[in-house]
């Protein structure tokens, strides 16, 4: 890359009569021309990291930014009349839809910021995650057709690199679309769209159909071995190119990772391949397999975990049913060789007639990760306890990371010049050096809290431009965004704002600080009691808002459409963290690491990364409280929500608003939270013990409320935290992996 060069090549761009978009594609492709021509070192060894979301985010300023160049393109455009700021309207790459797709991301990005050899492969979806908007409080979902207005200016399409993709009653094209990821190397993010008939081209057209049908079922088995074919038969292609059959050194220049068990498909085409094409036995094929392979869990919800059945794989793979059931038969005598006393049904791959594709995973890898502390410790312990007896070195914990680079640097400039100003530029490639900072020094507290003053009012006025609604100017923000979902309990927030608005209604608060409760997330499609919570958290809005007696101390907002652009917006202007999980269940988190990042103090549970976060910013930077993982059981086994109920009429009083008609329940939303925390649903009632933590949660609400009045002392909380969250960097984490499962020594 060579920078003047570019700079060149941004000023010699005309501005006059073009359109947004004309000028878009032609600055990206400027840049874009510079990153193709950086020169590569042929890789030692390269990961593969297969995952079946990517959720980039907008392209444009960060690569600018990793370029060099952002400031002076903004420059050469302002004299020229144009504003980039514009490109804000630019579609994020949505191709994912919450924690896992963010995480390959990040990793992309610190594997090139690193120089590991690393490449991402995935599906290009036509559709990203729908688009969110509400009615009457509803969210309304519509198609993401992200490419149509701004195109891809970002990615290279290889149609000489196409691969075909083969099932029983159809032959798919898979072509390629490269998108560089630029750092100290420049790493590929490989997107393959499914080509030939109309029916082929479903494939790759929306990012997770709904599975509930057989055919939504077989379509998602089709995306899942549509990429994970086409990648690991274009990496053994040329790996034979080079090595002719002799497989053995395979894993010597390659670590394949499973995002989670999405792309599990990818051990039978290696298996098929190396058997069919190659003439390898099978046992020699596992253990190349097993030298090649590792997994990374993402959670361990049931409904969540991957399950198919086997006839269903036969209708459309039958070669890789039969591969998977051998696979099945080989894993099970494996072990009664090696393990003649332990029961292995729980490890089995085949089990009632279905495909575990968890159980693959573990089988078939070297290495299995956990996303945190308390996660691995649950899949040891639970989950993978048989696997893990027979096999304790296999599994081992990496935390989760984020770029500091999109999360900081780029979100967050007025905080990383700050840096810059104390400590120089070195902190840009080390975040340890942060801890340089001193916390308690009144010109830096000074500021650090001007700085989030500015964020905090720069979060308002977009707010107000996205959503009409003027945020309170002097109150605490204290948000609460990822996917909406039970364990995350964005319940149990609406129902501490409802008892925080009765008490203040009562007169009984009177020293409260106003605080602006911001909400993001979207529900999935088929998930009505997830919808039903953002209906209930929208009526609570308009109730509070509206009601002249609290409006000017409690609000409450819920951003339409969220994702990764909104949140480099609210990240930053956040001075509360709300990461409030049923212990147990949030396998790490990692928006909890951006806020931290971004000097937001973390109220939250004992779940997930909230562990090791509380642990690097200390007791007193944190706001612990609830029902710990060791205590659930406990606490489930004589637990009856009515009777807790019963036993606190201001909880009774915020619970009936569910029933009494203090809101409108035309659609029978709230008739259906009520059920979820009362009445045996599909789960048992109040599942997930948002009634059970939520006094706990008030007093901590309550506490953040006094302790924000002392606003130095609060500064310095935060600022505690944005300069202990090196080890949340995702480069941190890459070194992780590198070291320990990739082992890529000397490949960089
Ligand atoms: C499951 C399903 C099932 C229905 C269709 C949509 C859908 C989409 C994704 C999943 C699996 C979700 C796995 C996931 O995103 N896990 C998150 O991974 C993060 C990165 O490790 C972690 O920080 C979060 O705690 C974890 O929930």
């Amino acid at each position: 890359m060579n920078r003047d060069r570019l700079i060149e090549k941004l000023k010699d761009i005309d501005v006059a009569g073009k359109t947004e978009q004309e000028l878009y594609t032609e600055i990206s492709k400027a840049c874009m021309s510079e990153i193709m021509e950086t020169p590569q070192k042929a890789p030692a060894k390269t990961v593969s990291y297969f995952s079946v979301e990517f959720l980039m985010g907008r392209m444009f300023f960060n690569n600018l930014m990793a370029l060099g160049v952002l400031d002076e393109a903004r420059e050469i455009f302002e004299e020229k009349g144009f504003d980039l700021n514009r490109f804000e309207d630019v579609e994020d790459a949505a191709l994912g839809n919450g924690g896992l797709g963010r995480l390959a991301a990040c990793y992309l990005d610190s594997a090139a910021n690193l120089g590991y050899p690393m490449c991402g492969y995935g599906i290009r979806y036509q559709y990203g995650l729908f688009k969110q908007r509400f009615e009457d409080g509803r969210q309304i979902e519509e198609a993401d057709d992200w490419l149509k207005v701004w195109g891809d200016p970002w990615s290279v399409r290889r149609a000489n690199e196409k691969i075909d993709v083969v099932f029983k009653d159809m032959t798919v094209t898979a072509v390629p679309y490269d998108m560089p990821i630029y750092g100290k190397r420049v790493n590929t993010l490989r997107l393959f769209q499914a080509e030939g008939s109309p029916e082929a081209e479903k494939i790759s057209e929306y990012l997770y159909p709904a599975d509930d049908t057989e055919e939504g079922k077989l379509l998602r088995i089709r995306q899942e071995y549509f990429f994970s074919a086409a990648a690991v038969g274009q990496i053994v292609a040329s790996y034979a190119k080079k090595y002719g059959a002799n497989f053995d050194r395979f894993p010597e220049f390659h670590a394949f990772q499973l995002n989670d068990t999405h792309a599990v498909f990818a051990v039978a085409e290696f298996l098929r391949l190396l058997t069919q094409e190659y003439k390898l036995t099978f046992a020699r094929a596992v253990d190349i397999a097993k030298r090649t392979f590792n997994y990374t869990n993402h959670t361990i919800l049931p409904e969540a975990l991957e399950w198919w059945d086997v006839k269903l794989v036969e209708k459309i793979l039958p070669e890789i049913a039969h591969i998977l059931t051998r696979l099945h038969l080989h894993a099970k005598r494996e072990w009664d060789l090696s393990y003649p006393i332990e029961d292995t049904t729980e490890m089995s791959i085949v089990r009632g007639g279905r495909f575990s594709m968890a159980n693959v995973a573990v089988y078939i890898s070297g290495r299995v990760n956990g996303v945190a502390g308390i996660h691995t410790k649950i899949l040891k312990e639970r989950l993978f306890a048989a696997a893990c007896k027979n096999d304790p070195y296999k599994f081992l914990n990496v935390t989760n990371g984020v770029t500091p680079r999109r999360w900081l640097m780029l979100c967050n400039r007025e905080l990383a010049d700050f840096y810059d100003e104390s400590l120089g530029l070195q902190w840009r490639s080390d975040l340890e050096e942060l801890w340089q900072i001193r916390c308690t020094n009144a010109d830096n507290l000074s500021k650090f809290a001007a700085i989030k003053a500015l964020k905090k009012r720069q979060l308002a006025e977009y707010i107000e431009r996205k959503e009409g609604i003027k945020l309170l100017p002097d109150a605490i923000y204290i948000s609460q965004v990822k996917r909406l979902h039970e364990y995350k309990r964005q319940l149990m927030t609406a129902l501490a704002i409802l008892y925080l608005y009765f008490d203040l209604k009562d007169g009984k608060l009177p020293d409260f600080t106003p605080m602006v409760f911001i909400f993001g997330a979207k529900a999935a499609s088929g998930y009505k009691r997830a919808k039903a919570i953002i209906k209930f958290i929208n009526d609570i809005a308009e109730l509070v808002n509206g009601d002249e007696e609290v409006n000017a101390r409690l609000q409450v907002v819920f951003v339409q459409n969220y994702g990764v652009s909104y949140a480099e917006k609210i990240i930053p202007g956040t001075d509360v963290s709300l990461q409030v999980s049923t212990a147990g269940f949030e396998a790490s988190g990692t928006g909890n690491m951006k806020f931290m990042m971004n000097g937001a103090v973390t109220l939250g549970t004992l779940d997930g990364a909230n562990i090791e976060i509380m642990e690097k910013a200390g007791g007193h930077s944190s706001y612990i409280f609830g029902a710990k993982v060791t205590e659930i059981e406990k606490i489930k086994a004589s637990y009856d929500p009515g009777e807790f109920v019963a036993q606190d009429l201001k909880i009774k009083r915020v619970t009936d608003t569910l029933t009494d008609g203090t809101f409108d329940d035309e659609g029978g939303e709230l008739k259906e939270i009520y059920a979820s925390l009362f009445e045996q649903t599909y789960n048992s009632p109040d599942y997930y013990l948002v009634l059970y933590d939520l006094p706990k949660y008030l007093e901590a609400l309550l506490r953040v409320n006094k302790e924000y009045q002392d606003e130095e002392r609060f500064a310095r909380k935060q600022l505690v935290n944005a300069t202990r969250s090196a080890y949340f960097s995702s480069d941190r984490a890459i070194e992780e992996y590198a070291e320990r499962i990739w082992k890529l020594g000397g490949s960089r």
